[in-house]
């Protein structure tokens, strides 16, 4: 039996919206973890649950009873992590989590059965974890740093947070081959024309925006070694032979001097493949830096835009401004790069002219996608902290995620509703002005009959 088996509990089959959108990318964390531990020496397997279905992982579970199984969390995945929780421990496996979800409720994960709850970088914790278990079981682990699980007593330990590490080229590149790359590769080119990979750059993202989980990595930023980089994405472009990849940084944008030195280091060595990342408006000020995501391959750009409303981004401590984010789409436009806007509705104390503000932001900045989210606060953030005691839960912790937080005094979700639907029909209506008179008067109805239904469930809030 291998030392560790590793899973994330996302099962694409079960979740019929993200199968209709079919962009999956494999979970970088555990794939980072397995290589760690490969090259220290254990045998690590990786159950990939992405394609899989909940009864083979359930069989394999029953097969070999008695190992140690770490999940990797995030926001979307506690009830299926609860059920696996449960399923491997009927089974006699040691259960360890880990990833950013976990990280936030390590008491609540721990009281339905998991053994151990990583907290942070989980390759240097899961080096010395894996033999403490084996010594010593799940109760006597007060020498591991980043460790959380029960003590004999039931009490809970927490132990000191783990110190991050402080060189990340000294990690080795994920292991793809414990998966079937090719499998996503060819999803997304079924579905959307272009195979796709995933690779990060850096860690961490040093900015506070008050809604955004840093639960894994603090606010420090840690940028990989240029050239190890452009030796893995090289590997990827001959290994994989995708049409484009997705470089998941949080803000791939960040290190100017660093882009201009990959930039021109993936040149040098003639690869220009087309990439999609996502980017904060303010550092992409200059238009070098743009003009150098073109050479380099951008096809979409995603910048977090999140509100037209100066006010509510100051409030959310973006620390960018709308004009910002109009001149940065404006520049990656001219450059031929397509932009993708992240929305948010009802940030606290968003008003009916914030939301007015934000649908004439779009329409003047005209970004070629944009996608909307209604505020939801994530555990932890000062976002969370700060409406914390207007929360309502209306599920069972365990058939519920942060996204079903209700907060009391806020519109309800019907209204928020209509606040998408006005902007969609605002924005057609602005777009087909010029082209199609016909058209942009239908949108242009449309909208005002958005606007008023928007406006007749203004009362209604969250009780
Ligand atoms: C790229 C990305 C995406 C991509 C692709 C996801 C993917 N499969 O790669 C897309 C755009 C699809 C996406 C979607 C969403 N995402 Co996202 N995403 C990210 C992002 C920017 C990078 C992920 C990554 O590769 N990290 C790098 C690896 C190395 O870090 P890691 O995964 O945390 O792993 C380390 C540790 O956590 C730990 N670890 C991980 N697993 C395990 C397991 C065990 C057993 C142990 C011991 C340790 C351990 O060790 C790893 C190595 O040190 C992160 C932010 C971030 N910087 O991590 C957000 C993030 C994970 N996403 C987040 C959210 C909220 C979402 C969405 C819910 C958004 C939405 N509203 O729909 C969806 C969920 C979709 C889904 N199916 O999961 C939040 C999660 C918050 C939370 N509490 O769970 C994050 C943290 C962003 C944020 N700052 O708020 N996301
Ligand atoms: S939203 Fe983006 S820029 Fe803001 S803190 Fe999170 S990762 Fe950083």
């Amino acid at each position: 039996m291998a030392d560790l088996l590793l899973t994330h509990g996302y099962f694409i089959q079960e979740d019929e919206k993200e199968r209709q959108i079919n962009k999956p990318y494999p979970t970088l964390g555990l794939l980072y973890l397995s290589a760690y531990l490969k090259r220290a020496g254990f045998d690590v397997e990786v159950f990939d649950s992405t394609f899989a279905d909940r009864a083979d992982l359930a069989a394999r579970l029953a097969a070999e009873p008695g190992g140690v199984l770490g999940i990797y969390t995030n926001l979307i995945t506690r009830g299926s992590v609860v059920d696996l929780i449960g399923r491997a421990r009927a089974h006699g496996w040691t259960v360890v989590l880990g990833g950013p979800e976990s990280a936030n409720y390590p008491d609540e994960y721990l009281a339905r059965g998991a053994d151990v709850v990583v907290v942070g970088e989980g390759e240097e914790t899961m080096a010395e974890l894996l033999p403490a278990l084996a010594a010593w079981g799940p109760h006597r682990l007060h020498a591991i740093a980043g460790a959380v699980f029960r003590d004999e007593h039931g009490d809970v330990v927490r132990r000191a947070p783990r110190a991050q590490i402080a060189d990340i080229d000294s990690l080795p590149w994920p292991d793809r081959e414990a998966i079937d790359l090719q499998r996503y590769v060819d999803t997304w080119r079924t579905h959307h024309g272009m195979g796709s990979v995933n690779l990060i750059t850096a860690r961490g993202c040093p900015y506070k925006c008050r809604w955004c989980s840093h639960a894994v990595f603090g606010y420090t930023h840690r940028r990989r070694d240029l050239v190890d980089c452009a030796d893995e994405l090289q590997h990827i472009v001959e290994r994989y032979k995708p049409d484009m990849v997705w470089y998941a940084d949080d803000v791939f944008t960040i290190h100017h001097r660093w882009l201009t030195g990959y930039a021109a280091e993936i040149a040098r060595r003639g690869i220009r493949i087309p990439f999609e990342t996502i980017s904060r408006a303010d550092r992409m000020m200059k238009e070098e830096v743009v003009q150098t995501l073109a050479q380099m391959g951008c096809w979409r750009i995603w910048i977090g835009s999140e509100s037209g409303s100066q006010r509510i981004l100051d409030a959310m401590e973006r620390r960018v401004a709308v004009e910002q984010v109009q001149a940065a789409t404006k520049l990656a436009q001219k450059h031929g790069i397509q932009v993708g806007m992240f929305l948010m509705w009802g940030y606290d104390g968003e008003t009916l002219e914030d939301i007015e503000a934000t649908i004439d932001h779009v329409k003047r900045a005209a970004p070629d996608v944009f996608l909307t989210t209604v505020a939801y606060p994530i555990k932890d953030t000062p976002y969370y902290q700060a409406v914390s005691d207007r929360l309502v839960l209306d599920l069972p912790w365990e058939k519920a995620t942060d996204r079903d937080f209700r907060i009391r005094g806020r519109h309800s979700r019907v209204y928020y509703g209509h606040a998408n639907d006005w902007l969609k029909h605002e924005v057609e209506a602005h777009r087909t002005a010029e082209t199609d008179a016909a058209l942009a008067a239908q949108a242009r109805e449309r909208a005002a009959v958005s606007r008023a239904a928007l406006l007749a469930t203004a009362a209604e809030v969250e009780a």
